[in-house]
């Protein structure tokens, strides 16, 4: 079956923080895949998944990782799908080493990087649905809700409670 969202992190570790995209993705009614793909540990099924996404029909790919955080960059390096890069927060440095890692990309192969953690991860999937809402109007739909939802669920004051 095709799915058009990846989602892949460099350890079992970042699920924690990448099941925030997924269950984001699982609220819009998005498909997708997750595996575990480290640049580090497991190079040749790095360069596999690269081969081979945009054959299997991949939009958008969600890449998660931490410390030396590798793998958004090395899969972009690899595939024109584009790459949404999350930065693991991490226990030494926050996460600002994963965020460095990810961010600063040469000119050519670009990772589109969102915040530290799980907010960048919910937002990696919200970026993933507004690429797919580009060619779909019924992703595109169901995104405009989310996010009319969002803004209604704001109150308009603070409150003591
Ligand atoms: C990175 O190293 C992973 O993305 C993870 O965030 C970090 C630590 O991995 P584990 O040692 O917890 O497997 O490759």
């Amino acid at each position: 079956m095709t799915v058009p969202v990846g989602i892949i992190m460099g350890s079992q570790s970042d699920w924690a923080t990448m099941r925030e995209a997924a269950a984001l993705l699982d609220e819009l009614g998005i498909a997708y895949e997750t595996k575990i793909v480290s640049a580090h540990r497991t190079p040749d099924r790095l360069w596999e998944y690269g081969k081979t996404a945009a054959g299997r029909g991949l939009k958008a790919i969600i890449a998660g990782a931490g410390g030396a955080a590798h793998l958004p960059g090395m899969m972009a390096s690899k595939t024109r799908v584009p790459v949404i890069g999350v930065p693991v927060q991490t226990r030494a440095l926050s996460g600002v080493d994963s965020l460095y890692s990810i961010v600063q990309m040469p000119k050519g192969f670009p990772v589109a990087t969102m915040a530290i953690g799980a907010a960048g991860a919910a937002n990696g999937a919200l970026m993933a649905a507004a690429i797919l809402a580009t060619s779909d109007e019924a992703v595109a739909a169901r995104l405009e809700d989310w996010r009319a939802a969002l803004s209604a669920a704001i109150p308009e004051e603070p409150s003591d409670d």
